[in-house]
Parts: C-alpha cells; structure tokens; sequence
C-alpha cells in the first residue's frame, strides 16, 4: 500500500520497530534513478529505502519456524510498513530485486570472493529480510564507510576451506547455529529451482559447498 503523502518517520523510531519485530535494522539510503527502486505509484518515487534484515542467531529467536522465513518476512514487514507509513518489498520477489546492490549503498557491505556480501562486523552471516520504501527524505546519519574486511585479509582461507563460509576469520559470534543452518537448508533446497543454481557461476562456487540458508 503507497504511504500516506507528506507522512515523514525518524530512521531511530523505525530501527527500534524493527528491532522490537526481530529483525536488524540493515541501513537506509536515499536513492537515485539508477538504484532500481520501484516508484510507490506513478510520478511517486520512493525517497528513502530502510533495509531489514538478519545478522546472527537474533532474529531466529523470534521466529518460530511455523511458517517459511519469506513468509514471516512478508507478514511481519507488511504490517510494519502499513503502521509506519511505508510499502514493503521483498528479496525473493520476481523479478529479484537489486538487495545487494542497496546494501552497498547503505551500509559497509562489500562483495567477497564467496559472493556474498561481507560487513565489518557480521562477516558473511547476514542476510536481507525486505526493505521499506518511504515517500519521505528521511534525514539519515552520514553513511559508514569502513573498508572491507577482504581488502587486509592475506590468508584468504574461504578460497580453499569448505564450507567456504565457515572458514572466514570475521563475524564468528554471528555465526548461525546448526539448528538454524539445518532449518535453511530445507528451505532454501525446497524454494530454489535446479535451474537457478545451474546459473550460478564459478565464482559462486560458494552456494553449492555452503548451501544453509538464504
Ligand atoms: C537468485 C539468488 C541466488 C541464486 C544465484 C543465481 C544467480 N545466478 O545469481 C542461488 C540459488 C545460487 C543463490 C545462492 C545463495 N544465496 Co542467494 N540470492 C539470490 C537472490 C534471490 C537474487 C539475486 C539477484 O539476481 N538479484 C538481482 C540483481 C540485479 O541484484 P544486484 O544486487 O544488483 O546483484 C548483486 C548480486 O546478485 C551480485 N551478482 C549478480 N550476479 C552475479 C554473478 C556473480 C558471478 C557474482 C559473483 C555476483 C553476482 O552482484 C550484485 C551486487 O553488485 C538474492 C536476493 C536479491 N533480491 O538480490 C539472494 C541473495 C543474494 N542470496 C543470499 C544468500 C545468503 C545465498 C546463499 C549463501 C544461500 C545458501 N545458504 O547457500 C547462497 C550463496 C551464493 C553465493 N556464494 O554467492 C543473500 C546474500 C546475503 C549477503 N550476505 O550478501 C541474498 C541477498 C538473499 C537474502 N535474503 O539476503 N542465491
Ligand atoms: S576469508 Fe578473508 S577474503 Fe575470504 S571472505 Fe573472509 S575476509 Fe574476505
């Protein structure tokens, strides 16, 4: 549902929504033309893109495990951005979404040699949930630009180690639990055609030797 026109939000007020519903507040961004974002409605932009997501075990206290992870995404952010003004879109939606190419505009994410991103702080485990689109210009704090953790990485342990994703020295405490991982392995083999790990190239040799969760 397009937000209320002129409605404006504080980004704090929104991080503490989603922190409250179990997700990590993922950054936000004010978007330019070649960003990929959806307009709201015609002659609508959206001015402000929230992401939500998940990094470590947190978000898996939340959810219960009742329903599929896209499925309590979609209800719990749906009902968010109905209360907060916004219109919610989704990372396993078709046609799929630029998410990784907004989290590099909205926090330090940067490509790693496994394809996914990697963050300072959460290594490689984390993921994206939805993103809440706003009418608004919300004021944002200045963008967190620290390096990539790969840039000062010699070693590079992920390109020889399987799983590729365990082998990697940043984030440990953020690490998913077995229980978590074996969860996301049946999902995500459930919910991914053969035909999309048939694309997936050689630098993405990663998703067959660390198929967990998605
Ligand atoms: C389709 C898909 C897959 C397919 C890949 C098929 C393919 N040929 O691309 C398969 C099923 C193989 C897959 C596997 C995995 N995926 Co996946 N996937 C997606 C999905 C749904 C769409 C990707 C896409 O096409 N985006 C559209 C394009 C236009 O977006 P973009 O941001 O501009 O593109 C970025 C990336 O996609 C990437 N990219 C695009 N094409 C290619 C090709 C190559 C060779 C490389 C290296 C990168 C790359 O570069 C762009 C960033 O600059 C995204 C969610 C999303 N909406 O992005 C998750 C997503 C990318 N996947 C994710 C995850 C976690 C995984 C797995 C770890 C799951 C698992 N446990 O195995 C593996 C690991 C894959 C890997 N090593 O890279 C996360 C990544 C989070 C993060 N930390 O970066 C995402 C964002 C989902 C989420 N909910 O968070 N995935
Ligand atoms: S092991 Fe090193 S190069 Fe590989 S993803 Fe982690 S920090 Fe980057």
């Amino acid at each position: 549902m397009p937000p209320a026109p002129g409605k404006s939000m504080d980004l704090n007020a929104i991080e503490r929504s989603l922190l409250d519903a179990g997700l990590t507040p993922r950054g936000a961004f004010h978007p330019g033309s070649d960003d990929g974002v959806p307009p709201l409605a015609a002659n609508a932009p959206a001015r402000t893109v929230v992401l939500a997501g998940n990094a470590g075990p947190r978000m898996w206290r939340v959810f219960g495990g009742a329903m599929t992870l896209d499925e309590w995404s979609r209800r719990v952010l749906t009902a968010l951005a109905l209360r907060l003004g916004a219109h919610a879109v989704f990372p396993f939606e078709r046609p799929y979404l630029p998410f990784q190419r907004w989290a590099m505009r909205a926090e330090a994410c940067h490509a790693s040699p496994l394809g996914l991103l990697i963050h300072p702080d959460y290594g490689v485990w984390h993921g994206y949930r939805g993103a809440l689109l706003f009418a608004a210009a919300i004021a944002l704090p200045p963008p967190d630009r620290r390096a990539s953790p790969c840039a000062s990485c010699v070693d590079r342990p992920c390109l020889s180690a399987c799983p590729a994703r365990h082998a990697c020295p940043i984030g440990r405490d953020y690490r998913y639990t077995p229980a978590q991982a074996r969860f996301h392995m049946q999902s995500f083999l459930r919910n991914h055609r053969p035909q999309d790990e048939a694309d997936c190239g050689p630098s993405r040799a990663g998703a067959a030797a660390d198929r967990g969760r998605h």
